[in-house]
């Protein structure tokens, strides 16, 4: 299948947007402005955007603990996911949960996770929920490497496929759980795992958009079609710490500068230029994007915090 002009502008503009956005958090982090923890997604913008942006309208989506580029994919307004990451009133869930548990009720989005490994067994409560409701949908659940090696994980692969469960597992692959490289905490692929229990898999490079959105319609397209579980695994790398504040002393400065090689969005860029798209083009997605995440930035800095007296109800 060949991408439209205007399909690949979009999934460039989106990657943009998650880079751009994950850099002006990183900003808040760093000078104060995010209290506590939080985890980017720069370097992992096409497994994100590429699998998310193949999502029909009634699907659902379970984002990760690294989950914003995977929200913003599926619609959520940058404005108001800001907000909530900074603690505003005017953020997606009202300030309350910030970074890593909120969710986007208009956008199907059921909610990131903090606790590794708990997306797996509400995947199963909402694939068994669109059978019983014979909904032709899907619910994509999203999970790290290191995520591969919770229980849960067997326990719920092994139930979506013996009761046919439409859930489209979307692994993405960046090498580390926290300062762990992935060949240390397990001697079996990720997608072997789902195999073992006769689940459709593929494994792609991640940082290729067009591999991992294609690839992502298929197996979507499967999954509904057949009302059956398959398992995306996306090759990347993530070029920050495993949170904002960490250093990385577990990975050469040669390993991360091979990997920023292969950045996601600087060679789509070259694509997209081989494909007979201008550079004006380009840059006019770019300047729309930077204008997004200025607003963006204001609005929820110009934001009020919650009441105290109203923290916990709402
Ligand atoms: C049950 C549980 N154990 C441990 C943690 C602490 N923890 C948070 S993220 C993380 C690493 C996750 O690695 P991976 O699944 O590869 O996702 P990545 O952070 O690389 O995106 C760990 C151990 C947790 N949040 N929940
Ligand atoms: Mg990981």
């Amino acid at each position: 299948m060949k991408i439209s002009k205007e399909k690949l502008l979009e999934l460039f503009e989106k990657m943009v947007l998650i880079r751009q956005f994950e850099r002006k958090v990183y900003e808040f982090a760093t000078t104060g402005v995010v209290r506590g923890s939080v985890h980017l997604c720069i370097g992992e913008e096409a497994a994100a955007a590429g699998t998310v942006m193949s999502m029909g309208k009634d699907d659902y989506l379970l984002p990760t603990h690294r989950g914003h580029g995977q929200g913003l994919a599926g619609g959520t307004e940058s404005k108001r996911l800001l907000a909530e990451i900074i603690g505003r009133e005017s953020g997606l869930c009202k300030g309350r949960v910030g970074s890593m548990h909120f969710f986007d009720k208009e956008n199907n989005n059921l909610g990131a996770q903090g606790i590794l490994g708990a997306q797996f067994p509400i995947a199963l409560g909402v694939g068994k929920a669109i059978r019983n409701k014979k909904m032709r949908s899907c619910v994509l659940c999203f999970f790290g490497d290191g995520t591969s090696n919770q229980g849960t994980f067997y326990e719920s692969l092994n139930i979506a496929a013996l009761w046919d469960l439409p859930i489209f597992f979307v692994c993405v692959n960046n090498l580390y759980g926290m300062g762990t490289h992935y060949s240390r905490t397990s001697k079996v692929n990720i997608s072997k795992k789902a195999e073992l229990f006769g689940i459709s898999t593929k494994v792609v490079d991640g940082n290729n958009i067009e591999d991992v959105y294609l690839n992502s319609l298929e197996l979507i397209d499967y999954v509904k079609k057949n009302s059956k579980p398959a398992l995306i695994e996306c090759k990347t790398y993530r070029w920050m710490g495993h949170s904002a504040f960490e250093s990385r002393p577990y990975r050469t400065k040669e390993e991360i500068a091979r990997w920023k090689e292969s950045d996601p969005i600087k060679n789509f860029k070259v694509r997209l230029l081989d494909n007979k798209i201008t550079k004006e083009e380009i840059e006019e997605r770019e300047n729309k994007v930077n204008e997004i995440i200025a607003e963006a930035a204001e609005f929820a800095l110009k934001s009020d915090y919650p009441e105290f007296d109203d923290s916990i109800i709402q």
